[in-house]
């Protein structure tokens, strides 16, 4: 399926790390209303039938406001609850193989951290990439971080847009202008907030400027 680059603008992954009383699909919502672009589901410890559950939560959402919606390496999930697509990782099933069970009309995005694995996913039929950790970050903790230059190298050797991921903050989000990148992903820099809202909105105007050329 082919991607508005627009919509890579402001890329939320979910956690539960900081959800204590409050529901996901509401933490969600609210990232969309402050300007989230796309949104992907990422469980790593959730058992099968309450994994579709909470993604027929989130999907309900991000149908009513026509928002992408992807979940993180579970195929079987995200075909279940009709989800928009998958994001795989390259430790995950690959891309071809992936692209092949959820047919041409879904969404693949695929994790990357050279060229040589940007050129491959895009040949194994990636509709996006996600480039990180771009930052140091202790969400992810096997992410180690990339060199700008790396970012920047992929993003041309690319067409297909591309998403920088990795301890993005509302303080340094504007050092990744001039890089290529269409967007930025985020985790902490939404949830760990106590305004999901306005977090998101502030983190939104910062990726409109930096993707302005
Ligand atoms: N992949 C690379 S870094 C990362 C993932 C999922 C974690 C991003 O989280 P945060 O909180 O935005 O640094
Ligand atoms: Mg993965």
């Amino acid at each position: 399926m082919k991607l508005d680059k627009k919509s890579m603008l402001l890329y939320v992954v979910t956690d539960r790390t900081w959800l204590g009383e409050n529901k996901l699909d509401e933490q969600v919502e609210a990232a969309i209303k402050g300007g989230a672009t796309f949104i992907q589901l990422r469980e790593k410890n959730l058992a099968y039938d309450i994994f579709v559950r909470e993604a027929l939560k989130i999907k309900k959402v991000t149908d009513k406001h026509a928002i992408p919606f992807v979940i993180n390496d579970n195929v079987q999930v995200a075909l279940e609850v009709d989800a928009d697509g998958v994001h795989v990782g390259q430790s995950d099933a690959g891309a071809r193989e992936v692209r092949r069970l959820i047919g041409e009309n879904k969404i693949l995005g695929v994790s990357v951290q050279t060229v040589e694995d940007a050129l491959l996913a895009e040949q194994n039929g990636a509709d996006y990439i996600g480039v990180g950790a771009v930052f140091n970050t202790s969400t992810k903790l096997d992410a180690n971080t990339l060199p700008f230059d790396t970012l920047k190298d992929i993003c041309r050797a690319v067409t297909i847009p591309v998403v920088a991921i990795g301890g993005i903050s509302e303080e340094n989000v504007l050092e990744l202008r001039g890089s290529g990148a269409a967007g930025i992903a985020v985790i902490s820099a939404v949830f760990a907030k106590p305004d999901i809202f306005k977090a998101s909105q502030t983190l939104c105007n910062l990726a409109k400027e930096m993707v302005r050329e």
